[in-house]
């Protein structure tokens, strides 16, 4: 009996074990960098404090009832840590409380999960494992019940202090918060999750209680500082033509105009670029919900969200969209996607945004020989889409989304035309194969709309959906480059192709700082739709005088002299640091334009989260 008093007890075994497996999962699967000694602490030290708190409970309990909640708890604890690990795969971001809500995407993304699957994510469950081994071998641990009072407040002071103390390592942490990263490293994945849990109610409470009179605040801001004061050359030219916007799935620009083993990856965008409008420098701004964030930012000119996607976290307020903007000049309007309709809440929020048609996967005969990868191929996808395409009353605005180019990149040989390229990334490698697929899609997709006779009476719209190639894999694209890939590199790879193809106009490379949330005010004005009392935050791409900054959803930016991220503020295009303001008493040039992001990403906010659209009449010219 007396050599149970040098057990450590089980809790703190336990505290000890799943600290330290989180710390090992920060430091080798998520890719956080650490500003100062006191995060470096807190790095260290957050995964063993949350775990003493959380196991400390055990305490509580009784006899064999504290190894089952240590058990249970490690093993609900260890889900946590493998779901976040094979998210951040993917989208180098942690799980939010909206993004679980997109369960329905679950079947579809099963393909990309088993490559996001890394064979050693089975050893996150040794500890648990270990617990359950050591529980049955263990002699009852209740004599440590004497001792709940002072364990509970013990972990009060040290959550307490990790709080306090991420607040000194990163100022404004728990106010301004613009990188999930920020929280996580100061004070833990767990915390993060209770974190997020607080926020996503206090957005919820926010319709509950908003009114329209922020409205006017947020109008007069748009006036003042978004809205071109005149209208461009372009105003009206392609009036009552058919609008045909297509979505090129994960296609990023530092692919056209280049090669891979020699060969030019996209020769027919390459060749577009000369015929068109092509616009050099415009960056995909979505966040949380990928492909469904760019179609809001195209559809309604306001910011995605900054946790979850806006499709499912507000998929039934009331929007200004493009497509019930255009309806209102008698364009009828039609999406084509060959995936599940309920896939990023399409279906419910399609309607709110005034799409009159949805032509999903049923619209599509799908087989084994015509799909790969999520679904059914471009190529077959532009085809079968035609007949739809024809029938569709005239003017239209149609929306197509490609799906061949998605991660995990997988491709038949018999649709492949050029080499993979050899890296240590298969991601990396197949991307170029894809990508090339892509473009030969678009080319065919062309001829099909000059069979049609519909080329030369449409505007066609191509536009790169966000980027394709996570910061997980920049090793491996860093190989591509022939260098490695920094901070500032990586707002640069955020750009994606946008071409506004007018057929008989010879089009200009355009290279003005441009973005998704650009692209409502612009693409209506070219069909002469008057926007004056429209609320959006971009400006038409063809005004002289333009807003001259691009904002991310987390708070970095591109203007037309600097690029902030990660705290730092580089000269734009040189790449020079100006300035490391990782504490505010450190203002740099970046201060102003970083100030007005901020602003312009709030008021945003204000209107998804409090559905400000409601109080909003917008054809009455008096408001
Ligand atoms: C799914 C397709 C891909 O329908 O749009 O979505 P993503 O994973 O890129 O957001
Ligand atoms: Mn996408």
């Amino acid at each position: 009996m007396k050599t149970k008093q040098f057990h450590l007890p089980l809790y703190m075994i336990a505290s000890i074990l799943f600290g330290l497996k989180t710390l090992l999962v920060y430091m080798f699967i998520f890719d956080m960098s650490i500003d100062n000694l006191m995060q470096a602490i807190l790095f260290f030290l957050n995964p063993f404090i949350s775990a003493f708190a959380f196991f400390g409970l055990s305490i509580w309990f009784k006899g064999k009832y504290q190894k089952l909640f240590i058990c249970i708890g490690a093993f609900i604890g260890t889900i946590i840590v493998w779901a976040n690990t094979m998210f951040y795969r993917d989208f180098t971001d942690f799980i939010t409380i909206p993004v679980m809500f997109q369960a329905n995407n679950a079947g579809d993304v099963t393909n990309s999960i088993s490559t996001l699957f890394h064979w050693t994510d089975p050893l996150l469950f040794i500890d648990v494992i270990t617990l359950v081994f050591l529980s049955f071998k263990q002699a009852t641990t209740s004599y440590i019940r004497r001792k709940k009072l002072s364990i509970l407040s013990l972990s009060a002071v040290m959550v307490l202090a990790n709080l306090l103390l991420a607040e000194v390592a990163r100022p404004h942490l728990y106010t301004n918060v613009y990188d999930r990263e920020d929280i996580v490293k100061n004070i833990g994945l767990f915390n993060y999750h209770l974190y997020d849990i607080g926020l996503q109610s206090m957005t919820t409470s926010q319709k509950v209680f908003a009114d329209g009179s922020k409205l006017n605040e947020i109008k007069d801001y748009v006036n003042e500082h978004v809205k071109s004061k005149e209208k461009s050359d372009l105003f009206g030219i392609a009036e009552d033509k058919n609008l045909i916007f297509v979505s090129l799935e994960s296609v990023q620009s530092f692919v056209i105009g280049n090669k891979v083993n020699g060969e030019e990856i996209t020769p027919f965008l390459n060749d577009l670029t000369e015929n068109s409008y092509y616009f050099e420098n415009f960056y995909h701004q979505v966040a949380q919900g990928k492909t469904s964030d760019s179609e809001f930012l195209v559809g309604n000119s306001l910011y995605p969200l900054p946790g979850g996607a806006v499709f499912f976290v507000r998929g039934q307020n009331e929007y200004h969209a493009m497509p019930e903007r255009l309806a209102e000049q008698g364009y009828s309007s039609a999406v084509f996607h060959a995936n599940d309709k309920s896939f990023w809440n399409r279906n419910i929020m399609y309607d709110s945004m005034g799409y009159q048609k949805f032509f999903d996967e049923t619209a599509y005969e799908i087989t084994k020989e015509n799909s790969v990868g999520w679904g059914l191929k471009d190529q077959s996808f532009f085809t079968q889409s035609m007949k739809y395409l024809e029938d569709l009353p005239q003017p239209f605005y149609s929306k197509f989304i490609t799906l061949t180019n998605h991660h995990p990149y997988g491709l038949g040989e018999e649709d492949t035309s050029i080499e993979a390229f050899d890296s240590e990334s298969e991601t990396v490698n197949q991307y170029f194969q894809t990508v090339r697929y892509t473009d030969e899609a678009i080319q065919q997709f062309f001829k099909q709309l000059k069979q049609a006779g519909l080329y030369e009476n449409s505007v066609i719209v191509l536009m790169g959906d966000h980027y394709g190639i996570s910061e997980y894999e920049y090793d491996a694209l860093g190989q591509y480059f022939g260098e490695e890939i920094d901070a500032y590199d990586d707002i640069q790879l955020q750009r994606v192709p946008f071409f506004i193809h007018i057929p008989g106009q010879e089009g200009k490379v355009m290279s003005k700082i441009s973005g998704q949330i650009d692209v409502k005010p612009t693409l209506l004005h070219l069909l002469g739709v008057d926007t004056t009392h429209d609320i959006g935050f971009g400006t038409d791409l063809f005004t002289k005088q333009r807003k001259d900054f691009i904002a991310f959803r987390d708070g970095s930016f591109v203007s037309d002299k600097y690029v902030y991220t990660e705290e730092t503020c580089y000269e734009r295009g040189t790449g020079r640091i100006l300035a490391e303001d990782t504490n505010s008493s450190n203002p740099s040039v970046c201060e102003p334009v970083k100030d007005q992001v901020q602003k312009e990403l709030d008021y945003s906010d204000d209107i998804v989260y409090g559905d400000l659209f409601r109080f909003y009449d917008l054809n009455d010219k008096s408001e």
